[in-house]
């Protein structure tokens, strides 16, 4: 494991004085924005997490190593490459030992975490069951790494590019808590709610702490998806988004996209749609979700 696994100064002390650590991805900064607002966005997330007590580990793959922890230069040349392969579960092992440039999705990125010891993880949106996945069994692999691996994921919820119902379900199914932070229904990423109620409401910090410390300490494996709705102020209008997202939705469908292509596809469409709106939506979210991740490492730490 030593051999892949190489931790930026940074992280490598902070684990060594025992301070908080939360983990982030980077499909987000290779497939999810273009440069140079994902980098940008990349740093001033990493700055969030240390201004609230925590130290940011960004995680990719780089010349056959699983960087966690990457330095300044290391994360503007990952934002400013092309044709950086997105790696879930799957492509891991092809990807290091071609040493190819790789960017972790959620799957991939908890398993890096959990490599290093890493106990939570900001993003913008998980992966889920899409719509339609009945004939094309479309189901990220998101999910079944939040089935098994221990890694809380603190998300906006997901897009519903997918299907929330069969999303729900399938976590259900897979014994995955879903946690409302401060709400009582799944947060659909741009949007604050959405029809589906979270499985739990926790109120505070310190509820979703002390939920992840019993499941872990009983030995339940897989993750948990904190879901934290996007600031009022930042939210898209209901209607202009599900319109976006109908018309992305189409097109993926007439252009046959399928597999890994699906959601960056669609991620695309839906900037396009919007004139771009949605991606600052998306940079507001995961902003968020970077302060309640932070707090929420400092507040686990102790307990641990
Ligand atoms: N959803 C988003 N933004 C993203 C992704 C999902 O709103 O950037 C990325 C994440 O990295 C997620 C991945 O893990 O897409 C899911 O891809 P797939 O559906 O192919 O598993
Ligand atoms: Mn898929």
């Amino acid at each position: 494991m030593k051999k892949y696994v190489e931790l930026s100064t940074e992280v490598s002390q902070a684990m060594e004085q025992g301070k908080p650590v939360v983990a982030l991805e980077s499909t987000i900064i290779s497939h999810g924005m273009p440069y140079p607002q994902n980098v940008q966005t990349a740093r001033e997330v990493e700055q969030i997490i240390r201004d609230n007590g925590a130290v940011p580990a960004t995680i990719a793959l780089i010349d056959g190593k699983i960087k966690v922890g990457l330095t300044d230069e290391e994360l503007e040349q990952f934002g400013n490459s092309k044709g950086v392969a997105k790696v879930s579960r799957r492509d891991l092992p092809y990807i290091l030992a071609t040493k190819q440039l790789g960017a972790t999705t959620v799957a991939a990125t908890m398993i890096c975490a959990a490599l290093a010891d890493i106990k939570i993880f900001v993003t913008g949106g998980i992966g889920g069951v899409h719509r339609g996945a009945e004939t094309t069994m479309d189901v990220s692999a998101d999910l079944e790494e939040l089935a098994q691996t221990d890694v809380a994921v603190v998300c906006a919820g997901a897009k519903s590019i997918l299907d929330l119902g069969l999303t729900m379900e399938y976590l259900e199914t897979k014994g995955v808590p879903v946690i409302g932070y401060q709400t009582e229904t799944l947060p659909a990423f741009y949007t604050r709610s959405s029809e589906f109620p979270v499985n739990f409401k926790a109120d505070d910090v310190d509820v979703l702490a002390n939920t992840l410390k019993a499941k872990w300490d009983l030995n339940l494996h897989g993750g948990a998806v904190i879901a934290n709705p996007i600031p009022e102020e930042h939210a898209m209008p209901e209607e202009e988004i599900h319109t976006a997202i109908e018309t992305a939705v189409k097109e993926a469908a007439e252009n046959g996209i399928s597999g890994k292509d699906t959601t960056p596809f669609l991620l695309g469409k839906i900037k396009e749609i919007t004139g771009g709106k949605s991606l600052d939506s998306n940079i507001a979210l995961v902003k968020n979700n970077a302060v309640l991740g932070a707090k929420l490492a400092v507040e686990l730490n102790e307990l641990n």
